[in-house]
């Protein structure tokens, strides 16, 4: 018995001692994060926003433990690349968007022709960044993006980020109270981080003001981006290809930070066993990518595989994944069959 009673008090004892060690880990990640808070405070005034502005946003700074654990999950980082697109260019989200450029075709076809953006494009994108607008998400970016600055792994770009955003605000750009968004402090039908919008997003309607939830800044924003950028009209993004085993692995590309061996499509000719299928000019600057390789346990290294093109590249800037950018133009493609 006294053996029982012991030992329910020592388990009770390690109770409130975890308890005691847990709340005192939260005071300090709080105390923590407000010194980060003001030391950022500090370097946001030094680099041109003003005192009024960033005391203004910053006071409602909150740090949100959800936001690392998104980061950390990300799907771009354990989908299978098969899973991957299929969940994204459903027929249902082609059926979505062609209601959707139904309603707005005068605005959507004035646009394609003036930034030379296929709507095919826009459309894609905003399907998998928003659902269509759906999901613009809800999370507070100023948080956000304070959370991951606070967070050591990629805190010097989201600093810049979030200094950024604090510009847009004392511009007058755009307005604190609408600064809803992505965990990863995206904004707007397309999704726009704070630079993004700085460097590309235009008052299309010249209302002035950007209103990247509405369709015609949004998709002229979106369409300038591309533009800018070098996307081609009416040139491939990708072909997907069958490989042979003969080919050197250095020429399997898996990350997409940095796309490597670009020879011309005929150079890889011996190594494709679908070669003779492909119908596109031989002559074009291509890549290999072989996407599972590094991320899916198990994963075959010679596919699926697929033979990437410049403008793929240029989807590659918008959002750094080679997922991402397989299924943007897989669904591109899946709305020019029905357009
Ligand atoms: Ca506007």
């Amino acid at each position: 018995m006294l053996i029982k009673k012991m030992l329910k008090k020592l388990i009770s004892f390690n109770i409130l001692l975890i308890l005691f060690f847990s709340q005192c880990s939260a005071f300090t990640s709080n105390y923590e994060f407000n010194t980060w808070v003001e030391n950022f405070k500090t370097q946001a005034v030094k680099s041109g926003v003003s005192k009024k502005v960033v005391e203004d946003v910053m006071s409602k700074a909150i740090f949100l433990p959800k936001v690392i654990e998104y980061d950390k999950f990300q799907p771009e980082f354990y989908e299978d690349t098969h899973t991957y697109i299929e969940k994204r260019t459903r027929k249902n989200k082609v059926k979505k968007g062609i209601a959707l450029y139904k309603k707005e075709k005068l605005i959507i076809d004035k646009i394609e022709k003036e930034f030379l953006i296929e709507k095919e494009l826009l459309l894609s994108l905003m399907g998998i960044e928003t659902n269509f607008g759906k999901y613009l998400g809800k999370m507070d970016i100023v948080s956000s993006l304070s959370t991951l600055s606070f967070d050591k792994r990629r805190s010097e770009f989201f600093t810049k980020e979030l200094i950024i955003l604090l510009k847009l605000v004392d511009q007058q750009i755009i307005d604190k109270k609408i600064l809803f968004g992505s965990w990863a402090g995206a904004f707007g039908n397309f999704q726009f981080m704070p630079r993004t919008i700085q460097d590309y997003a235009i008052d299309y309607n010249k209302n002035t003001t950007i209103e990247l939830k509405k369709t015609e800044d949004s998709f002229a924003s979106a369409a300038n981006y591309l533009n800018k950028i070098g996307w081609k009209k009416n040139t491939p993004c990708f072909v997907k290809i069958k490989l042979k085993k003969s080919i050197p692995i250095k020429y399997l590309n898996s990350s997409a930070k940095n796309i490597k061996n670009k020879k011309k499509v005929k150079y890889f000719k011996k190594y494709i066993k679908n070669y003779n299928d492909i119908k596109i000019d031989k002559n074009l600057e291509a890549a290999i990518i072989t996407p599972d390789i590094d991320i899916i346990p198990g994963a075959n290294t010679y596919t699926p595989a697929y033979l990437i093109f410049s403008n793929y590249e240029k989807v590659l800037n918008w959002n750094r994944s080679l997922r991402f950018a397989l299924a943007v133009c897989t669904l591109k493609d899946n709305f020019k069959n029905e357009i």
